[in-house]
């Protein structure tokens, strides 16, 4: 595995290069252009631009997370090929930089959903959280609070774009027809149009699970478990089309084996999140640290799995709870220093036994 760490960017995150820089095992970052809206290219100069940063302190930017695709894309729209055509030079352009993998999600509308960012845990530490009874009916309600939260504390969410979020109701409107089948169609039309390129340039597309893993007001939601993940990698049989497999997204739903799903696709696994989910009974849910006992992910067998497949692709923690006087105004939800870390930590001491059981090192 290649251990790697989720960064926003200079001036967008207040983890520094160097902060990351003193984690052990630490060899790339995952990156992206934040400020671009989905469906525009990435340009030359601006990829550079990171590159030269990371190059700095020995980081690789081998991985992209995400180029968000366009809503004329998963809607179908007509106006989709021009944006499958900016996809494609933006893959062209990553690829010149040394970019291998670029990680992606074909949600409607809305990305990651939560109804809480800053929960406590009960240890005197925060995590995102998602109580069942809050994200029913009312998408106007969720959304203002998340972008209450974006603006208050004046950051933007990858996915939550203000701009997109301002015209919810015409959004709505616009995926009216769209269901499951149409739009496992205008994702096979999408990935058509651009595994060519892939191939030519040496990039894989990893979709990310769907966050949670369900429907969510009524728009449909395909990357859910085993089945849809074999229909997703049957759908384009192609080594260029690949997965982001989030242990926690997956895992919201308790019916799910992440380590059976890992063994069975490890191939196809471009990229892998690790986080631990812990559930309760009414059906909420908590991130939690990504010590195995702490939740109900079974990230042991997990890294297990990865392990005994001789998984070589990239790796990160996902969300880390917030610690140590991380807290709303201090911190991207999900995204401090310490828990990541120490999530890092803990990966690698596993791996590390794992390897030395096995002789290795
Ligand atoms: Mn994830």
């Amino acid at each position: 595995m290649q251990m790697t760490f989720r960064w926003y960017g200079e001036g967008n995150d207040k983890i520094s290069l160097s902060d990351i820089k003193q984690i052990p095992g630490v060899k790339g970052i995952v990156w992206a252009l934040h400020d671009k809206m989905p469906g525009e290219i990435w340009y030359e100069d601006e990829i550079a631009k990171v590159k030269e940063q990371c190059d700095k302190y020995g980081f690789n930017i081998d991985v992209v997370e995400s180029v968000n695709v366009h809503d004329d894309i998963k809607i179908g729209l007509p106006t989709r090929d021009k944006y499958i055509v900016n996809y494609n030079i933006t893959i062209r352009n990553l690829a010149k930089f040394g970019v291998k993998v670029i990680c992606y999600n074909f949600m409607p509308i809305f990305d990651w959903t939560r109804s809480d960012l800053f929960h406590p845990v009960g240890d005197g530490s925060t995590a995102l959280f998602y109580q069942k009874n809050m994200i029913q009916d009312d998408y106007n309600a969720m959304a203002k609070y998340i972008l209450d939260f974006t603006e208050k504390y004046n950051m933007s969410f990858p996915g939550w774009e203000p701009e997109r979020m301002a015209k919810l109701d015409q959004l709505f409107k616009a995926y009216e027809g769209v269901d499951h089948e149409k739009l496992w169609a205008n994702l096979k039309y999408f990935l058509e149009g651009i595994m060519p390129t892939c191939e030519e340039v040496g990039i894989k597309m990893a979709i990310h699970m769907d966050d949670p893993p369900w429907d969510i007001f009524g728009l449909p939601r395909l990357l859910v478990d085993e089945k849809s993940i074999d229909r997703f990698l049957k759908m384009v049989d192609h080594p260029c089309n690949c997965l982001t497999l989030c242990s926690g997204s997956l895992n919201a739903n308790p019916e799910n084996d992440v380590a059976s799903i890992v063994r069975k696709h490890c191939d196809r696994i471009a990229f892998a999140h690790i986080r631990n989910v812990k559930h309760f009974e009414n059906g909420d849910f908590s991130e939690a640290s990504h010590r195995d006992c702490d939740g109900d992910t079974g990230i042991l067998n997990i890294l297990k799995a990865y392990h005994d497949c001789g998984f070589d692709g990239y790796i990160r923690p996902d969300h880390g709870r917030h610690l140590w006087g991380e807290k709303a105004g201090t911190v991207r939800p999900g995204y401090g220093l310490y828990d990541r870390a120490l999530g890092i930590m803990y990966m690698n001491g596993v791996w590390d036994m794992l390897d030395r059981l096995e002789g290795k090192i």
